[in-house]
């Protein structure tokens, strides 16, 4: 079904919005009537120019605030980092860190976050894992939930931070996040449901030393289609394998380690020398504790995994790139008052997570039974046997989507089929939903007719995305809009 802007149904504000901005965007691509056109999803180059997309009336949520528990102030800047002795690299920064500084927030706080941007590009802020429950006008997603934050100019985001976990944030705005505007989200919990002595996080991310810029991608008999550009390793924590990030330990201890996947378009496979991990976290989600000596993790994912310090010395925790593009990054794992001098790195076993291996502690309520509404979505390039330069969901490469109309209250079970070699995985904003037993807002749907079964309950209204977190597929189509009042 098409969404005509002049259909008499849509007297919305924010079909007012998208008419407007829809009608430059037809007349530049040369689509008349007929299909959804939306703003081009911002931006895109990541270039350092800034682009006036408001050219129009605009219409977004309302933001609310409130009286927050805590603030932060986080200012956008260009900067250089230096990832190794004597290499640095000039990128964009939050606070003149890469990562982002740490964001720790109590279980039930309300956050209010301002942001300022020094840069000479528009940028905004998602906060990746927050439900954003009532609260769709943060959810940064610029031309949908807010206007871009021009150069010198300030967003003041403000939510509660729930649910607790570890999560991030991140520009969404183009190559952004390519080009290092992420950080940690933590938002502790009051009762843990394993013990640990203390936690850590565990940042996974390319290094990319050129400009980040789509690549047609040549698969032979699959035709070619848009990926990543190459790069020139894995960096933990913002370091190179040769000047890694050290964790330290005391004998004895059990450390969380909080492992977030920050790369574009690389899912990694993650394991520590000597020892076996227990995952207690998908997400930020709490899962019945799972042992397991290996795990993948795609963009976007998070898995917090709990060890017990008792092989001491100096050990690898290793993150190898699944598609053995570029060297396998590391950080260490150091216990106090080792004198061992490299890292050593001993595989302790072949048990590999899988998602059918986690539980949630605590279900989501409705979330069983029959369906109110199934979705089936189709993953591919937009030309099945041939060369393309998009992405597609059902055929459609945003903004010429139909996006999804679903009513408040109902259980939808979305049903994703993946047509494409490649992984992709697949982030819902605003909501959690099950995937096998476990609460999930992302999910990798592996290629070759990979599929996964994600019900969610359609309990927050508003415009949210449901996108493939691989940068290069998101900026070449893959993204969808459910939209619901
Ligand atoms: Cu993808």
């Amino acid at each position: 079904m098409t969404n005509s802007p002049n259909s008499p149904s849509d007297s919305t504000r924010r079909v007012t919005r998208r008419t407007v901005v829809g009608a430059g965007l037809a007349l530049a691509t040369g689509l008349s009537g007929g299909g959804y056109v939306a703003r081009r999803y911002l931006g895109a180059d990541g270039s350092d120019n800034p682009r006036s997309i408001l050219d129009g009336e605009q219409s977004y949520p309302e933001p609310e605030y409130g009286n927050p528990d805590r603030k932060h102030h986080l200012t956008v800047t260009r900067g250089e980092i230096e990832v190794a002795p004597s290499e640095t690299i000039e990128t964009w920064l939050y606070d003149g860190q890469y990562p982002g500084p740490e964001l720790r927030v109590r279980e039930g706080e309300r956050v209010r976050i301002t942001v300022h941007n020094e840069l000479s590009a528009e940028t905004t802020i998602h906060w990746h894992g927050m439900r954003q429950f009532g609260s769709n006008a943060m959810d940064g997603v610029p031309g949908i939930t807010q206007p871009a934050i021009g150069p010198d100019e300030e967003f003041v985001y403000e939510f509660d931070a729930a649910p607790t976990g570890t999560h991030w944030y991140h520009s969404h705005v183009g190559f952004q996040l390519e080009r290092g505007l992420l950080g940690p989200l933590i938002v502790e919990e009051d009762e843990p449901h394993v013990e640990y002595d203390r936690d850590h996080m565990v940042i996974l991310d390319e290094y990319l030393t050129s400009e980040p810029a789509v690549r047609s991608v040549d698969r032979g008999m699959m035709g070619s289609f848009p990926g990543s550009p190459e790069y020139d390793g894995t960096l933990v924590n913002g370091k190179l394998p040769s000047d890694p990030h050290v964790v330290s330990v005391e004998a004895g201890e059990r450390i969380r380690l909080r492992f977030l996947n920050a790369g574009s378009a690389t899912t990694y496979r993650v394991s520590i020398g000597g020892h076996a991990m227990q995952i207690t976290h998908a997400d930020g989600q709490a899962v019945e504790p799972v042992t397991v000596d290996t795990f993948d993790i795609g963009m976007g994912e998070r898995f917090d995994a709990v060890i017990e310090a008792n092989r001491s010395g100096r050990w690898e925790i290793r993150a190898h790139p699944l598609d053995d593009r570029m060297p396998a990054g590391r950080a260490v794992l150091r216990y106090n008052g080792s004198t061992a001098d490299d890292p050593r790195y001993e595989s302790v076993g072949m048990r590999q997570l899988e998602y059918g291996d986690l539980t949630a502690v605590s279900p989501l309520d409705r979330i069983d039974g029959t369906p109110d509404r199934r979705i089936d979505l189709n993953l591919s390039t937009g030309g099945m046997m041939g060369d393309s330069d998009e992405w597609t969901i059902n055929g459609q490469a945003y903004p010429n989507v139909d996006p999804i109309r679903i009513k408040e209250g109902e259980h939808v079970r979305l049903h994703v089929v993946n047509h494409s070699p490649m992984r992709h995985p697949m982030h819902l904003h605003g909501h959690h939903f099950v995937v096998d037993g476990a609460l999930q807002d992302t999910v990798t749907v592996p290629g070759h007719m990979g599929q996964q079964t994600l019900d969610f309950v359609a309990d927050n209204p508003g415009d949210w995305f449901f996108h493939c977190h691989n940068s290069y597929h998101m900026e070449t189509g893959m993204i969808q809009l459910f939209e619901y009042k």
